[in-house]
């Protein structure tokens, strides 16, 4: 008998002190509770708080690899390390998630992103524009730009079965990054910053992958503290890559 896919869950973690513990533990307890194996691959980014400290203390008792940045390196350098970690763990029907550490994402939703999985999908999207989907706590102007840039997707570089571009709440078939990573290279996660997540989604919509979506519950109020997204830089080069794709770059 093939042995159970396992997940590996991938964190980008700057700061997090105030809500990384409760994020793990609930990771924990939702996956356990589905009888699903998985492994935390965590990415401490140069974090200046107690981030480490409080990952330390949570590896003892749960499956967690640690991989640190001497220095804060952005989020687009954090995922790349996070997902190269955890694409040479994962066997090729395994499943690697990337979620925010801020425990604004609910790690329930990664049952049926893994059923969605099972069911023969490659890549599913924890989307806001999906019927069921809620959004509790985002600022006005962060659901404005959020569903622009959903449009603007939508429109000049669709993708079939996306509809949620940005968000960073996903699950691949480990075979998908793998597959990147041979068809681009270095070049396959190469931005720098939050623009990392939808410029993945556009390198791999030139492959041949099935996307899906499920409805997210995104719970923007149990964030503590500021967002650490740049909306102008991250906007202007959201902008730049749909140019740049658009001529075919
Ligand atoms: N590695 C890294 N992660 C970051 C950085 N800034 C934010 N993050 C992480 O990226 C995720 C998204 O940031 P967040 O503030 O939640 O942005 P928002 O959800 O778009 O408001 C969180 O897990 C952060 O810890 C950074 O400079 N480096
Ligand atoms: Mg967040």
């Amino acid at each position: 008998m093939r042995t159970k896919r396992k997940v590996y869950v991938v964190l980008p973690a700057y700061n997090e002190e105030a809500k990384i513990g409760v994020l793990l533990t609930s990771i924990d307890e939702a996956l356990s509770e589905a009888e699903l194996s998985y492994q935390v691959v965590l990415v401490d980014d140069g974090s200046s708080d107690n981030t480490a400290k409080i990952v330390r203390d949570c590896a003892k008792r749960m499956p967690i690899i640690v991989k640190e940045h001497k220095v804060n390196l952005g989020l687009g350098a954090t995922i790349r390390d996070g997902l190269y970690a955890a694409v040479e763990l994962a066997d090729d029907r395994d499943i690697i998630v990337t979620m925010d550490a801020d425990d604004t994402h609910t790690p329930g939703l990664v049952l049926r992103m893994v059923r969605m999985i099972s069911e023969g999908h490659d890549v599913v999207i924890a989307s806001r524009y999906q019927p069921g989907a809620r959004t509790i706590g985002v600022p006005i102007h962060r659901r404005f730009l959020s569903y622009a840039a959903s449009i603007l997707f939508r429109t000049l570089l669709p993708i079939p079965g996306v509809k949620d571009f940005t968000c960073g709440y996903r699950a691949y078939k480990a075979k998908v990054i793998r597959e990147g990573i041979a068809e681009y290279g270095d070049r396959f996660m190469d931005q720098d910053g939050f623009q990392c997540m939808v410029d993945i989604l556009l390198k791999l919509r030139k492959l041949d992958f099935i996307f899906g979506e499920v409805p997210i519950i995104l719970r923007y109020d149990f964030k503590e503290g500021e967002s650490k997204m740049q909306l102008s830089s991250t906007s202007r080069k959201t902008l730049q890559l749909i140019f740049k794709r658009r001529l075919g770059g």
